[in-house]
């Protein structure tokens, strides 16, 4: 049909996003009327049946995406209640994903989350039963920022992923954000730097002509 070979190049497109897969996504950004270009969770509608919503820990819970780029700038921010509209709280600094797969994050936030509550005036006690949702943004190479959003409820009695549930794919990790003119070491060891710029830092498991080849494909 016409309207679907029409479609087949945004398909293309769509493909190249992520998934978010704890806490459980909205609902599928990839489906007709969502686009994960969009601001603030991709055309996606709250979640209504509060059912639906992942229970999550008050620490912070566990967090897998599922990202199709070979690498990408990645944030996860809270916003508390519902009808959020501003997700103030970044439970993580921003961090870069690289090697396509799943990604897993433990336990997000912690101390962000603390640290946000804190300012909030809300105690930990208070933030038990309390509606909230998580914002995922990745960034890649084009510099365009997609979007995927969960709503969650926080539970005291709720649990982290098990380790056998939250392990990274094959190739798949997470690392800093670092500045441009702070050499990372092939170690992978590189600490935060005073220096300004911007570029890609050098995760473990990655070798040296890997990372130069990001560095130089980031400051294209
Ligand atoms: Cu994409």
């Amino acid at each position: 049909m016409l309207s679907t070979i029409a479609l087949l190049p945004f398909l293309g497109l769509a493909a190249a996003h992520f998934r978010l897969l704890e806490p459980t996504w909205r609902g599928d950004s990839f489906a007709d009327g969502a686009s994960q270009w969009l601001w603030p969770c991709a055309n996606v509608s709250e979640t209504t049946d509060i059912a639906n919503r992942t229970q999550w820990p008050l620490t912070g819970g566990s967090l897998v995406i599922n990202g199709s780029h070979p690498w990408a700038l990645t944030y996860v921010n809270l916003g508390l209640s519902t009808n959020v509209t501003n997700f103030n709280i970044s439970l993580v600094d921003n961090f870069n994903q690289t090697g396509k797969g799943v990604l897993c994050l433990k336990e997000t936030g912690r101390a962000a989350l603390e640290e946000g509550l804190r300012e909030s005036n809300i105690s930990v006690e208070s933030l038990d039963g309390m509606q909230a949702s998580v914002q995922v943004i990745q960034i890649s190479h084009s510099g365009a920022s997609l979007y995927n959003c969960a709503d969650i409820t926080f539970n005291a009695s709720a649990a982290l992923l098990s380790d056998d549930e939250c392990k990274n794919g094959t190739g798949v990790a997470g690392g800093p954000v670092q500045n441009a003119d702070s050499a990372p070491t092939p170690t992978g060891s590189a600490g935060p730097s005073e220096s300004t710029g911007a570029a890609v830092a050098m995760m473990p498991g990655l070798g040296g002509g890997v990372l130069a080849g990001m560095v130089a494909w980031a400051l294209l």
